[in-house]
């Protein structure tokens, strides 16, 4: 990966600023997938919250775009110790998907089109906190980055931000999902530099 060292948009102060400890910039877009990219054609595409009653709330493509798409901009960190600054995404808003769901669940486990998962607390996905992610840098999201759609839940650790989402189940205990069973973080805030455990 290129590392930015001169020349990055923005004030250098900015920049060290919103960069957390123990991170690096740079400038291109790395791709980790811990698996083979699977491609889901949006017609086949849905995403699917499941509460702890059984209940199932579906949405099919067209239904999660109707809910309404913002264009927001973020930073992103992984914990391999990247960081890309100023990021534009376009997506829509989990406090929009979750409005429906009545739970009294704390925290969720987010499943994806090829079996990856990742647990949060609910906490973290509301109040303006993430997206389902359709776009990002004004194109559509590529397979590789997570097309057609993807968490995105940026003050936490890039792995949190579950590729191809196909939705959450929610579960009363933060029980541990792919990373965090092989010793990442049960949380992942990058700057307590929640990395591993
Ligand atoms: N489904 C799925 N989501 C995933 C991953 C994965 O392997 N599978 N990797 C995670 C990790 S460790 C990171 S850093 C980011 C990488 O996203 P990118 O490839 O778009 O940079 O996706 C996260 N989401
Ligand atoms: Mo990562």
């Amino acid at each position: 990966m290129d590392i930015v060292t001169r020349g990055f948009s923005g004030r250098r102060r900015d920049r060290d600023e919103r960069l957390p400890p123990g991170q690096t910039l740079v400038s291109d877009w790395p791709v980790l997938s811990a698996g083979p990219t699977p491609h889901v054609p949006t017609e086949e595409w849905s995403l699917t919250i499941r509460d702890e009653t059984g209940t199932e709330h579906r949405w099919s493509w067209d239904e999660l775009l109707a809910l309404g798409v913002e264009d927001v901009t973020v930073d992103i960190h992984c914990v391999t110790h990247w960081s890309r600054l100023g990021m534009s995404w376009r997506g829509v808003s989990l406090d929009r998907l979750f409005a429906d769901v009545e739970t009294t669940d704390d925290y969720v486990m987010a499943h994806s089109y090829g079996g990856y998962t990742t647990n949060l607390p609910l906490e973290d996905l509301l109040d303006g906190k993430a997206w389902i992610a359709v776009e990002a840098d004004g194109a559509p999201l590529t397979a590789e980055h997570g097309g057609p759609a993807r968490l995105l839940v940026p003050h936490l650790y890039f792995w949190k931000s579950a590729k191809w989402i196909r939705g959450f189940t929610t579960m009363p205990t933060n029980d541990p999902g792919f990373w965090e069973q092989n010793g990442y973080h049960i949380h992942g805030d990058p700057w307590l530099e929640e990395r591993y455990w």
